[in-house]
């Protein structure tokens, strides 16, 4: 199991060997029981819950898409950058704490800053951004550059499976007719369940009717903004069947929580089935077989 992972039974370890170190020191030279359990839980807790979070479900929900490895990369990328300085400045804080705890008589020492300091805490966190853009770069085009994105497959920009249409609060994916037409009266409209096949690479128009939504699927790694006036194509590829959520990312009114949908991944036998039976009930055009429902079956 990867390091960078959360559930790697190293950071136990590294975490009780941490507190141990801690809770000895503190008891060699202070002899305070408080003190010392307090010092040694902090850590021990801390990295404890880490550990555990996958386990209890509140680390990343899971990732079925191909997008996904290179987001998740980024994101633990970042996260140990900021828990190393998080470690750092941390410790410096408490020895700074305790080096420094007793009163020494005579005046204080007034300082009107450092240039040179000033200099050195701008640069470093400089370097960080400049290290995350050149790091992100690769995922990004992959994910939203127009050179990247799919072709030869079912799906293109220039015939993408649906228009997903955000407006407040509802989502309307809009599939087009047999034609290949989204100006048509056999446009299959569902509302609020995106349906796509699996294993297959997915191209879509994002547009919005009224006001700024993000179309968000959080077991793909994708996320949009959808903005009025503009229509956005968006590709991705799920990698297994299920149903996953698809939710809005930006408070857009007082309805926004009630913007949560479905993305519905199917084999690509039941989504021709699906987009089948749906054509079938449009073109039904009000004579479809309803004995079964008056029945109540
Ligand atoms: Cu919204």
């Amino acid at each position: 199991m990867s390091l960078l992972n959360p559930s790697n039974g190293w950071w136990t370890a590294l975490a009780v060997l941490v507190a141990a170190l801690l809770v000895l020191v503190t008891f060699v030279k202070y002899t305070r029981l408080w003190l010392v359990l307090l010092i040694g839980l902090v850590p021990v807790l801390g990295v404890w819950t880490f550990v555990k979070a996958p386990e209890w479900g509140l680390w990343f929900p899971e990732d079925v898409s191909t997008h996904g490895k290179g987001m998740d990369q980024l994101f633990y990328m970042i996260m140990w950058m900021v828990t190393f300085t998080f470690v750092l400045t941390e410790v410096a804080l408490v020895w700074c704490v305790f080096r420094y705890h007793e009163k020494v008589p005579g005046k204080s020492l007034f300082t009107h800053g450092s240039h040179k300091l000033e200099m050195i805490w701008t640069a470093i966190p400089a370097v960080a951004l400049l290290v995350i853009a050149f790091a992100q770069i690769g995922t990004f085009k992959r994910i939203k550059f127009e050179n990247h994105w799919p072709t030869g497959g079912p799906y293109s920009a220039q015939k993408p499976i649906a228009h997903v249409i955000a407006y407040q609060f509802a989502w309307l994916m809009r599939y087009p007719d047999e034609n290949g037409s989204f100006d048509s009266v056999d446009v299959v409209e569902s509302p609020f369940d995106f349906v796509v096949p699996v294993d297959t690479d997915i191209m879509f128009h994002l547009k919005s009717r009224d006001v700024l939504h993000s179309f968000f699927l959080p077991n793909l790694r994708l996320k949009q903004d959808a903005v009025p006036g503009m229509t956005i194509p968006m590709w991705f590829k799920a990698t297994k069947v299920g149903e996953y959520d698809l939710i809005c990312a930006e408070l857009c009114g007082w309805g926004h929580y009630k913007m949560a949908g479905k993305l519905i991944v199917k084999s690509k036998a039941d989504y021709d089935a699906w987009l089948a039976q749906k054509r079938a009930e449009l073109k039904s055009n009000g004579k479809a077989d309803l004995s079964n429902m008056e029945e109540g079956q």
